[in-house]
């Protein structure tokens, strides 16, 4: 049996993910800050596979480090690594952006996501087997107005992606990106700081992707024979065209 650790299991693609993983009988080692949504997640899914949660900020490099080396023995060796917390904060145009705000996408999109894969990539390469999914964005390969540093926090995880690729090939490691377009999770309640009237705006006159389609994308991706590495996946909503375009109300 497989054993996979995903980061922001609390909420929308992550959780999802977690669900569908479980259906195909994968153990699951859930990660996110608030402890009462794991804790629910952990009495639901533990009635399918082995679940263990993991409480830390992705920001505080101490923690990751401590949290993945406190694994138990039966959880210790990771086959996948779902690379999945982040969101954006705030949508302003450079000139008016929040130091705040860039200081969070920064450091949880892309240092968070540096920091858990550290503590993970020895395990996979003593194993010399794993895979990586990391969880980019149609904002990692376009700019979209006001988008700036989340396009840019989505730009480096494309790079990352690409990067991890050439270096872990070596290893035997596998490693892929999705890049979604419009999902409607909590993602635009977290950009508009709880305006939720404002989020649901987002998602208004048309079809988005629901967090269940990503999850199943996810664990297609996972699931294929192992010399198979789906290395780069854009995905959008039927009527999305690009970061700009969608045609509502047809
Ligand atoms: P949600 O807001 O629903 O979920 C975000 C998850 O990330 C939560 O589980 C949250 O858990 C976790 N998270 C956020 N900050 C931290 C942190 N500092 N430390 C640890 N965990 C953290 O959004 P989505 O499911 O939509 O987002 C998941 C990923 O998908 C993100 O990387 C996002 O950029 C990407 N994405 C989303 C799209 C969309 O349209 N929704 C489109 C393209 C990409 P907790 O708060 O418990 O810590
Ligand atoms: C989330 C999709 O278009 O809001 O990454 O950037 S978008």
């Amino acid at each position: 049996m497989k054993t996979a650790l995903i980061t922001g299991a609390t909420s929308g693609i992550g959780k999802s993910t977690a669900y569908e993983f479980a259906k195909h009988g994968i153990n699951l080692i859930l990660c996110g800050r608030r402890q009462d949504r794991l804790s629910k997640l952990q009495n639901e899914l533990n009635k399918t596979v082995k679940v263990h949660t993991l409480c830390f900020d992705v920001r505080d490099k101490e923690s990751v480090f401590k949290n993945i080396d406190s694994l138990p023995q039966e959880f210790s060796a990771i086959d996948i690594l779902v690379n999945n917390a982040g969101n954006a904060h705030g949508l302003d145009p450079i000139q008016t952006g929040s130091l705040e705000d860039w200081d969070a996408m920064l450091d949880i999109n892309v240092k968070g996501l540096l920091y858990v894969s550290k503590a993970i990539i020895p395990k996979m390469i003593s194993q010399k087997s794993g895979h990586i999914i990391n969880i980019g964005s149609i904002a990692g390969k376009e700019v979209y107005p006001n988008g700036n540093v989340y396009c840019a926090s989505k730009h480096a995880v494309d790079a990352i992606n690409k990067g991890m690729q050439i270096d872990l090939n070596q290893y035997g490691i596998r490693v892929g990106a999705i890049h979604p377009g419009l999902v409607e999770t909590e993602f635009s309640n977290v950009r508009f700081k709880g305006d939720d009237e404002r989020a649901d705006t987002v998602y208004d006159g048309f079809d988005p992707l629901r967090p269940e389609d990503i999850a199943d994308i996810i664990t297609f991706v996972v699931t294929r024979p192992y010399h198979v590495n789906i290395a780069d996946l854009v995905v959008f909503p039927t009527a999305q065209a690009n970061s700009t375009i969608v045609n509502k109300n047809i």
